[in-house]
């Protein structure tokens, strides 16, 4: 670490960086792909345009930023490794450099609970969160507590699903018969081991979680360890209205940033009447949308897992329509932060 940090709150460099991801404002797309490895981030960088040559900043902690353009549009692809708290930096640090509305892919792999055959490919309509709880006494078994709790469900953005899902329809590779696997539940964990239902020479109390996960959540079928988060932030962002008002806002006199249209309340003729509503959607918020496209690598229920080979032709295939799918979504340009041509 080599920069003055200037806040505590939010840590930012003299120059606006971001401290985890390395990134600032204007270095990272609206559309976003975001992966666990560094290869899969690198071979679908392959895709972006070739001119101009992208940007890439692997940061000091390991997060890796590729911004570039897909068909002339921004889209940055990153690369932020595995687990929540990856997500939560990945998420609020993105966040902090964009304006207008964000959009993300989660390109990842996943275990699969029903009979799905390894390498289909599963679009999960929602995501809940299984984590371990931590007052339960593991070491000796516990009668008063759950050993494991269960969220909500928080659902995938819908236009995202159908936009990947056409785009791997589009782009199926000749011969490739690999399932496209729509309508079923996701859960994310916060291990691979023990909340996954794994067997290890830790007490985990794990054994009938699967069994549990099966009866309770309806069209449960994978698990892995992202997605709930980044759904989860996703849907509990509202933004912050005065640090971030539309970027192209029609002129406002002052008064509350919601109401565009409103007149402010001092210029209000009749102290007496309440002041009128907002116009709602004059100034809309911005928004954060995400789904998530995960290739099932391991069949708990057959125990096999995925040959290195299949990887290499799914993340192919799945590379480019993830960019294709993101590329298929409307952003108004009032929303959008990165233009054609400005990276
Ligand atoms: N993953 C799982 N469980 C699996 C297969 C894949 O969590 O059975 C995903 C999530 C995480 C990484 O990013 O792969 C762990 O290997």
């Amino acid at each position: 670490m080599k920069d003055t940090i200037l806040d505590a709150n939010f840590p930012k460099t003299a120059d606006g960086r971001v401290y985890h991801l390395g990134v600032k404002s204007g270095e990272v797309a609206n559309r976003i792909v975001t992966v666990g490895s560094i290869s899969r981030a690198r071979l679908i960088a392959t895709y972006l345009d070739a001119s101009p040559k992208p940007f890439s900043l692997y940061s000091e902690r390991g997060f890796l930023t590729i911004t570039g353009r897909y068909r002339g549009a921004p889209v940055s692809v990153v690369c932020i490794g595995m687990g929540g708290p990856s997500v939560d930096f990945f998420i609020r640090e993105v966040r902090e450099c964009l304006q207008g509305d964000m959009l993300v892919i989660r390109f990842g792999s996943c275990g699969c609970l029903t009979d799905l055959p390894v390498g289909s490919l599963v679009l999960p309509k929602a995501s809940l969160a299984v984590t371990r709880n931590l007052d339960f006494d593991f070491a000796n078994g516990d009668h008063w507590r759950v050993p494991y709790r269960l969220s909500k469900p928080i659902p995938a953005d819908s236009d995202l699903i159908l936009s990947l899902q056409r785009a791997l329809e589009s782009t199926r590779p000749v011969g490739a018969s690999g399932l496209v696997v729509l309508n079923t539940v996701n859960a994310s964990t916060d291990s691979f081991y023990s909340s996954q239902g794994r067997q290890t020479s830790f007490q985990d109390h794990n054994s009938g979680l699967i069994d549990n996960l099966k009866e309770t959540i309806q069209d449960i079928a994978t698990l892995e360890m992202e997605t709930y988060w980044i759904f989860h932030l996703a849907a509990s962002w509202r933004g912050l209205p005065s640090a971030e008002p539309a970027l192209n806002p029609p002129q406002l006199s002052a008064g509350p940033v919601f109401s565009s249209a409103a007149p402010s309340e001092s210029s209000h003729a009749d102290p007496s009447r309440p002041p009128p509503r907002p116009a709602k959607e004059t100034v809309q918020q911005p928004t954060i949308r995400a789904a998530a496209v995960q290739m099932v690598f391991a069949s708990r229920s057959s125990q096999e897992f995925i040959t290195p080979e299949h990887v290499s032709l799914l993340e192919a295939w799945c590379g480019q329509a993830v960019l294709d799918a993101l590329l298929a979504m409307d952003i108004p340009q009032d929303r959008l932060h990165l233009q054609e041509g400005s990276v």
